[in-house]
C-alpha cells in the first residue's frame, strides 16, 4: 500500500498559461541552475543563433523571434539540465543499487547531472566510475561476442540530434543489425504507418503559417496546454484571424478552452483568448466513430448540395466509392452511441468544418496513436481531408505534433528498424559495406526478444527505456536477462538501476552546452515537427570535464567495434560536424547544400511531396481508405477504460515537480481520475485509495495504492499518470499494423484499497 501524503486537490483550471506560468518557469530555473546559469541558458533559447529547447518538437516562427521564445515547460526542461546538482562518483559510492532503487523518478532527477562513466559490474551493489576507453572496449568485447549481430539492440530516444542519430544508425548497420527501436515505436509510429499509406509522406503537411490562416483547427488527442505550450500562441493567431479550434478530449483540458499569453501584456494580467469553439468530450476511443459520423454528415450534405472539392477527388485521389459506401452504410444510432458525441454535436461540426474556404487542420497526438485501432483512425482523418481537398494548400493540412524535439529528425537520418532498400543501398554505396536487409526489432519485439532469448546487449542513446516501456516488471526482467545494458544519458534514471548482468553509464553532453571538439565549436542540427532543419548550439559550460558529446561516443564505439572496417574515418567526423553533414547530404534527398543552408538563420525545410500535391504512395495518388469496422476497444460489464498520460510537471519519465496545476492537482502522481458517478458505485470515496487491475485476456497486473479523485470525464473511462501506471499496461496490448503500445486503452477493474 502506498504511504504517500493524500494530494491536494482543487478545481481545474479553465485556461492555461498567464501569470502562473511565468512565476512557475523562473522559480524551476533559478532554483536549480542559479541565476547566471539559468538566465544565460533562457536567453539563448530557441534564438537563432542558440540552442534547439530540448522539450518538444513544436516549430519557432519563421520571421521573429521574441527576446525570449520558451514556454513554462521548456523552461523547466533547461532547469532539469542545467542544474548545478552532480551525480558523481562521490554519488555512486554513497549510494547502493538497492538504495536508488527506493527513490521516486522525481527524486532521482532532483539529483543533478551524470559527470563520469559509471560501471556496474557482475554481481556488486555500488557503481563505480570507469575510463571511456575501458568502457568502450568493454561494450566493443561484449558486442563481438555475441552469437549473431542481432542480438545486439541499440535504443533511440527522439532528443538525439540528426548527426549523432545518422552515425550511431551507420555504426548499427556497420555492425549488422537492423535492430534499431527507438522511442516513435511509442509515439507517432501509427500516424507515420497511416500518413505513409494514405499521403506518401510520414510526416505533417503544414507549416506555422498554415495554422495561422486556417478556417479551423481540430485538436484530436492532444494536451498542448501542457506538452506543446507555444502551440497556444499559434491557435490564440488562428482565432484572432477569425478561424475556430474544435477540442475532441475526453478531459476538458484547460489550454485547449483557453489561453492567456504570457508574453503580453493582456496574458500577464491573466486576461484570456477562448480557444476552442466547440468541445466534443468523445469517449476514450470513440474517435473513429466520431470521424465516421462527420465523413457521414459531409456524404448527406454532399447529397443535397455540392460541397466536396471534386476537381482534388478526381485528379488526385483514389478509392472514393469505397469510402462513401462506408460512410453511408454507418448506423448514426452506432456511430453517435460508440463516440459518445450527439448528432446535433456532429452536425454544429460539419458546419464548422465547411464553413470559409475549408481551410481545415487537424492536428493530433497520442490521444489517437496509443490505440488498437490508431492506424485506422488516422487513416480516417485524412480521409475527411481528402473530401475537401484540405491538403497541399495554403491554411489547409495534416498536422501529427510530435513530442521529442528531433523525433522526427531521427527518423529521417535512419533511425528505423526497417528503413526503405533504396536508404540501406545508398549506404553500402557510400560505405563500402552490405548493410543487412532483415528487418530488425521494434521496441515491443526488443523487449519479447530479452526475454526469450537471454544474453544479449542492449544499447540505449538517451531515454528511460524501462519506465517508458509498457509492462514495467515484465521489461524489467528482460532488460536483467541481458549480458550488458549501456546507457548514454545525462541524468540519472530508472533505467540505469535495473541492468543487465553488467550495467554502464556514459554521460554526454546536453543541448544548452558548448561541444568544443578538435577542430573547435560544434553545433548540431535538428528537425521539428514541420519539417525544418535548423542548428542547436550550447553555450553553457558543460556539467563536468569528463562528459564526451553524443556523436563522439557514437565515434569511440564504432572505432572499438567494427571488425570489418568501413569507408569512413570516424576521427575526422567526431573532430568536425561539417562531415557528418556531408555524409547525411550525400545520402539522404532533400539535404543539399546541408552546411551552407542549415548556417542560414532559421534553417530550412526538407521536401514534402503531399505539401505539394504529389503522391509518394503504392498508387501514385492520396488514397482514401477502406478502414473497415470500427474496431473500438470494449471493456467487459462493470470494468472501467484507462488512459494514461502526462501531468504538467513532467518531461514524460523525467518528474520535475508533484504538481498538475492546470488539473488542479498538487503533490501527487499516484492518482486515478474517475468519474463521479463510477465512484459512488464502487462506494469509493473522494480522494481515497483505491487498488487497481488490468485484465488482458486471461492475464491480471497489479497496482495498489492510487488516491481516486472525482473529475469531469466519460462514465466508464479512468485516467492515471505515465510512467506510474506502466505496470498495467500489457507488452502484448499493441496497435494493429504500427505495434505501439495502447497505452490510452487499458481494462481495469478497481476497488477500495485493502
Ligand atoms: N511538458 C511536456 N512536454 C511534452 C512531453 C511531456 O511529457 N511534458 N512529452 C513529449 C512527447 S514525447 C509527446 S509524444 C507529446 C505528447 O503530447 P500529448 O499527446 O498531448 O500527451 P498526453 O499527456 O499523452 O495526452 C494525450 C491527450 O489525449 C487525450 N486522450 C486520451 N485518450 C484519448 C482518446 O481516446 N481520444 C481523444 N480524442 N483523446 C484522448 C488525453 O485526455 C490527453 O489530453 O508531448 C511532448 N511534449
Ligand atoms: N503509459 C505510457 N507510456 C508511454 C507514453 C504514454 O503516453 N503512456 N508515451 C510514450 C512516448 S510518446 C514516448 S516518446 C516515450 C518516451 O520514452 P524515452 O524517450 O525513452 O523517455 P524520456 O523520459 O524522454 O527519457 C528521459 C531520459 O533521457 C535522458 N536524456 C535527456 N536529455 C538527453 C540528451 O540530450 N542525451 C542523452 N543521451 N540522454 C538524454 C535523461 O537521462 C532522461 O532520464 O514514452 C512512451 N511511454
Ligand atoms: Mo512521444
Amino acid at each position: 500500500m502506498s504511504t504517500e501524503q493524500a494530494p491536494q486537490v482543487k478545481k481545474p483550471k479553465t485556461h492555461a498559461a498567464g501569470p502562473a506560468a511565468v512565476a512557475s518557469s523562473l522559480n524551476h530555473v533559478m532554483r536549480t541552475a542559479g541565476p547566471v546559469r539559468g538566465t544565460k541558458a533562457l536567453l539563448d533559447l530557441n534564438q537563432k543563433n542558440g540552442f534547439d529547447c530540448p522539450s518538444c518538437a513544436w516549430p519557432d516562427p519563421d520571421d521573429h523571434r521574441a527576446p525570449a521564445e520558451f514556454c513554462e515547460n521548456g523552461a523547466k526542461a533547461i532547469a532539469s539540465e542545467a542544474t548545478q546538482r552532480k551525480v558523481d562518483p562521490a554519488f555512486f559510492a554513497r549510494y547502493s543499487i538497492d538504495e536508488l532503487q527506493q527513490e521516486s523518478d522525481y527524486w532521482h532527477d532532483q539529483q543533478g547531472r551524470l559527470t563520469d562513466p559509471m560501471i556496474l559490474r557482475e554481481g556488486a551493489t555500488h557503481y563505480e566510475p570507469i575510463a571511456w576507453d575501458e568502457a568502450f572496449s568493454l561494450i566493443a568485447r561484449e558486442l563481438n561476442a555475441l552469437p549473431s549481430p542481432d542480438d545486439a539492440i541499440f535504443y533511440t530516444s527522439g532528443r538525439t540530434s540528426n548527426e549523432a542519430a545518422f552515425l550511431y544508425q551507420l555504426f548499427a548497420r556497420a555492425f549488422g543489425t537492423n535492430n534499431l527501436p527507438d522511442c516513435s515505436n511509442m509515439c507517432h509510429e501509427s500516424s507515420g504507418t497511416a500518413l505513409k499509406q494514405s499521403v506518401g509522406v510520414g510526416k505533417g503537411t503544414v507549416t506555422l503559417d498554415d495554422i495561422h490562416h486556417a478556417d479551423t483547427v481540430l485538436c484530436i488527442g492532444q494536451n498542448p496546454g501542457t506538452n506543446h505550450p507555444r502551440m497556444l500562441s499559434a491557435l490564440e493567431e488562428t482565432v484572432k484571424n477569425g478561424g475556430k479550434v474544435v477540442a475532441v478530449n475526453p478531459l476538458k483540458e484547460a489550454g485547449l478552452m483557453g489561453f492567456a499569453h504570457p508574453q503580453k501584456l493582456k496574458g500577464m494580467v491573466d486576461r484570456s483568448t477562448s480557444l476552442a469553439s466547440q468541445y466534443l468530450q468523445v469517449k476514450i476511443n470513440g474517435d473513429l466513430a466520431l470521424l465516421r459520423a462527420l465523413g457521414k454528415e459531409l456524404f448527406e450534405r454532399e447529397d443535397k448540395e455540392s460541397i466536396f472539392d471534386h476537381d482534388f477527388i478526381k485528379e488526385h485521389t483514389t478509392g472514393f466509392e469505397t469510402y462513401r459506401k462506408h460512410c453511408q452504410q454507418a448506423d448514426w444510432e452506432e456511430l453517435v452511441e460508440k463516440s459518445g458525441i450527439s448528432r446535433s454535436d456532429i452536425e454544429a461540426l460539419a458546419d464548422t468544418v465547411l464553413s470559409g474556404e475549408r481551410k481545415l487542420i487537424t492536428c493530433w497526438a497520442m490521444g489517437l496513436t496509443q490505440h488498437r485501432n490508431a492506424v485506422a483512425t488516422i487513416r480516417e482523418v485524412a480521409n475527411i481531408h481528402l473530401l475537401l481537398g484540405a491538403i497541399g494548400r495554403p491554411g489547409a493540412g495534416l498536422c501529427p505534433v510530435r513530442g521529442h524535439s528531433n523525433v522526427q529528425g531521427d527518423r529521417t537520418v535512419g533511425i528505423f528498424e526497417k528503413m526503405p532498400k533504396s536508404f540501406l543501398a545508398a549506404l553500402d554505396k557510400e560505405f563500402g559495406m552490405k548493410s543487412p536487409r532483415k528487418h530488425g526489432h521494434d521496441v515491443v519485439n526488443a523487449i519479447l526478444a530479452m526475454d526469450k532469448e537471454p544474453g544479449k546487449v542492449f544499447f540505449a542513446m538517451g531515454g528511460n527505456f524501462l519506465q517508458a516501456s509498457p509492462d514495467t516488471d515484465f521489461t524489467a526482467r528482460a532488460l536483467e536477462k541481458c549480458r550488458l545494458t549501456c546507457h548514454v544519458a545525462t541524468k540519472l534514471n530508472r533505467s540505469h538501476l535495473v541492468t543487465g548482468k553488467v550495467g554502464l553509464i556514459l554521460p554526454c553532453l546536453g543541448r544548452s552546452e558548448h561541444d568544443e571538439q578538435a577542430t573547435g565549436p560544434q553545433f548540431v542540427t535538428c528537425e521539428n515537427s514541420m519539417g525544418i532543419v535548423h542548428q542547436s548550439k550550447g553555450k553553457l559550460d558543460p556539467a563536468s570535464e569528463n562528459l564526451m558529446s553524443e556523436p563522439a561516443i557514437v565515434c569511440g564505439l564504432a572505432k572499438a567495434t567494427l571488425q570489418t572496417p568501413i569507408k569512413v574515418d570516424w576521427t575526422r567526423l567526431a573532430n568536425d560536424y561539417d562531415q557528418i553533414r556531408n555524409l547525411i547530404e550525400a545520402i539522404i534527398p532533400g539535404f543539399d547544400n546541408y552546411n551552407e543552408r542549415v548556417r542560414e538563420p532559421g534553417g530550412f525545410y526538407l521536401p514534402n511531396p503531399a505539401k505539394d500535391r504529389r503522391w509518394d504512395t503504392d498508387t501514385g495518388k492520396a488514397n482514401f481508405s477502406d478502414v473497415g469496422d470500427l474496431d473500438q476497444f470494449e471493456v467487459a460489464a462493470g470494468r472501467l477504460l484507462l488512459q494514461t498520460l502526462r501531468s504538467h510537471d513532467q518531461y514524460n519519465t523525467t518528474v520535475y515537480g508533484l504538481n498538475d496545476r492546470y488539473r488542479g492537482i498538487g503533490m501527487g502522481r499516484r492518482i486515478i481520475f474517475l468519474n463521479p458517478k463510477d465512484m459512488e458505485e464502487r462506494e469509493i470515496k473522494p480522494v481515497s485509495l483505491v487498488d487497481i487491475t488490468s485484465h488482458w485476456t486471461g492475464e491480471e497486473r497489479y497496482a495498489k495504492g492510487f488516491f481516486a479523485i472525482p473529475y469531469d470525464i466519460p462514465r466508464g473511462t479512468a485516467a492515471a499518470y505515465f510512467p506510474e501506471a506502466n505496470v498495467l499496461v500489457p507488452v502484448a496490448s499493441t496497435a494493429r499494423e504500427s505495434n505501439t503500445p495502447t497505452s490510452k486503452a487499458i481494462e481495469i477493474s478497481i476497488k477500495p484499497s485493502s
